[in-house]
């Protein structure tokens, strides 16, 4: 059976309570579809949308965004995966190219933070991309190739990982690449997780990078694109529901 496609939303450092009226939305609206939502909302969210979910209010999945390597400790500032999940969390991003670029992440932080994940009992969704110099270079392949290699686990598996591949030159900018790019990509990861791991076949891979509307259905299209990490477009329902529903 294929894998359930994800339509995950990754509202970085956006949104107050006030937004939470936006997830009822988007729920009324996309009613069951057949595709996994899962909002990863700021920490100050986390709890307030579980609990909307758990009086049955939204049905979607609350994630984090990032979350340290250890349980607990002297780490100001730093969220927990046990943290995460204590407050509503099933799944939480690593390595988003902005926390490499931001905190200096390196692929071996990010598979930290993923066995970090499956400890705590949350899948983690963990980033790969390449910069606008790396693909210039003719090295996106490449680069794809190390990330994946060095950021996910051994003990990851189909069920508590989600690969999501954003080239950073087409994060937040309007920019994506073709089609060709996307599938040349997403068709070289799936061959490395087949060949690494005994479900390799089972990964869900989401596509992240300026994904809207309007272009979601064609991205969707394309071979071994399982779902979308979306920032910008998830904020709004009017914008988030047009594209999970695309993905049904
Ligand atoms: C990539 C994506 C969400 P946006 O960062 O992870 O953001 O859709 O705004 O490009």
């Amino acid at each position: 059976m294929p894998p359930r496609k994800l339509a995950a939303g990754n509202w970085k450092m956006n949104g107050t309570l006030a937004s939470l009226a936006e997830v009822d939305a988007l729920t009324r609206d996309c009613g069951t579809a057949g595709v996994e939502i899962l909002i990863c909302p700021p920490a100050t969210l986390m709890r307030p949308m579980a609990d909307c979910i758990g009086r049955g209010i939204i049905a979607v999945a609350v994630g984090g965004q990032d979350c340290h390597a250890k349980e607990s400790g002297a780490h100001t500032g730093d969220i927990s995966a046990e943290q995460l999940r204590d407050a509503g969390a099933s799944y939480v991003i690593v390595g988003h190219s902005e926390r490499r670029a931001d905190h200096g992440e390196t692929d071996e932080d990010v598979a930290a933070k993923a066995v970090a994940a499956h400890r705590a009992g949350i899948a983690s969704v963990i980033c790969l991309g390449e910069t606008e110099a790396q693909r210039d270079a003719n090295e996106t392949l490449d680069v794809i190739a190390r990330q994946l290699a060095g950021s996910v686990p051994d003990c990851a598996t189909a069920a508590n990982t989600v690969i999501a591949y954003e080239p950073v030159w087409a994060i937040g900018t309007g920019r994506t690449p073709t089609n060709d790019q996307i599938a040349e990509v997403h068709a070289a990861m799936r061959e490395a997780l087949v060949a690494r791991f005994a479900d390799g076949a089972g990964f869900r891979l989401l596509y992240g990078g300026s994904v809207k509307p309007a272009n979601a259905a064609e991205i969707f299209a394309i071979a071994h694109v399982d779902g979308a990490l979306v920032g910008g477009a998830s904020l709004k329902a009017a914008d988030f529901a047009p594209i999970v529903k695309a993905l049904d």
